[in-house]
């Protein structure tokens, strides 16, 4: 699979939202419940994800719920790469996702084609994992860790603080060497957010796309969607569904999602009816 096409679709005015699927390769996600932990069922999963329409698979191994304690390396190695490799072989577009930079090379070596980092990659030596090897980027915002994050999050204009941060770890990806063309950005749903964040920064979508970078938005089965609903994580489909189509509506290029085939649904229909 070439390197770098996917945020450069991203950039056509002309492309449609596009899908990233899902793959928690972790005993504890809070959406799945881990039932994806064994690699055989992980690379299964990440292979009917693309069959039923995602453009990538997003393969973690380390759980960023609020609360989740970090995994050491080897530990996230021994996770993902089997899945990762598996699934490079049978040709399904691959996304890693990891903060950590050892990772993203042992990735990027096996054929992922971008890397995916809810730190934005500011840990030490993660800009220069990425920035020779061609690979897309994603960067997203999240305040403090996944174990400190969502104690009482606060920002004097969350929308503002956002957009600056993701726009300096634009410049950051830019000034190690990565292509401007291969940078896409995420707000970060739920990232050390309250539920007033997370709906100030669903409203400033269009004014987060008008920065000229893909936005990337990852609401599905969200504690959000169960805020905004009342349901727990297995029942939030339909929330999780009408949130991409809002979130494509408003600007999002691509959406990263548990339930691939109904969202792609909802996005053909919501393109097809607005045309
Ligand atoms: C790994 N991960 C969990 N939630 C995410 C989100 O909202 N965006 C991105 N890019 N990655 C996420």
């Amino acid at each position: 699979m070439e390197k770098g096409w996917l945020t450069a679709t991203l950039f056509a005015l002309d492309s449609r939202p596009i899908v990233m699927g899902i793959v928690n390769v972790t005993p504890n996600s809070f959406s799945d419940g881990g039932r994806f932990f064994d690699a055989p069922s992980a690379i299964a999963h990440g292979i009917a994800l693309r069959e039923a329409g995602a453009a990538i698979v997003d393969v973690g191994g380390e759980s960023t719920r609020p609360g989740a304690q970090p995994v050491a390396v080897e530990e996230e190695l021994g996770r993902v790469m089997p899945v990762l490799e598996a699934l490079v072989r049978e040709g399904v577009p691959v996304s890693v996702d990891t903060m950590k930079p050892e990772v993203m090379r042992r990735a990027i070596d096996a054929g992922c084609t971008m890397v995916n980092d809810v730190n934005a990659f500011r840990a030490p030596g993660a800009l220069e994992a990425v920035a020779a090897s061609g690979v897309d980027v994603v960067a997203m915002h999240m305040l403090g860790t996944p174990q400190t994050m969502q104690r009482d999050p606060a920002y004097g204009d969350v929308v503002a603080e956002v957009k600056q941060f993701l726009l300096e770890r634009a410049a950051a990806l830019e000034h190690a060497g990565v292509a401007r063309k291969r940078i896409a950005l995420d707000p970060g749903f739920g990232f050390g957010k309250t539920l007033a964040h997370n709906k100030a920064l669903f409203r400033a979508l269009p004014e987060l796309a008008a920065t000229g970078y893909p936005l990337v938005v990852g609401v599905s089965r969200k504690r959000m969607i169960g805020d905004l609903t009342g349901r727990e994580p297995e029942d939030r489909f339909a929330g999780s569904v009408a949130a991409a189509v809002l979130a494509a509506q408003n600007g999002a290029s691509m959406v990263r999602v548990h339930d691939v085939k109904e969202t792609v649904d909802a996005l053909k229909t919501w393109m097809e009816l607005s045309r």
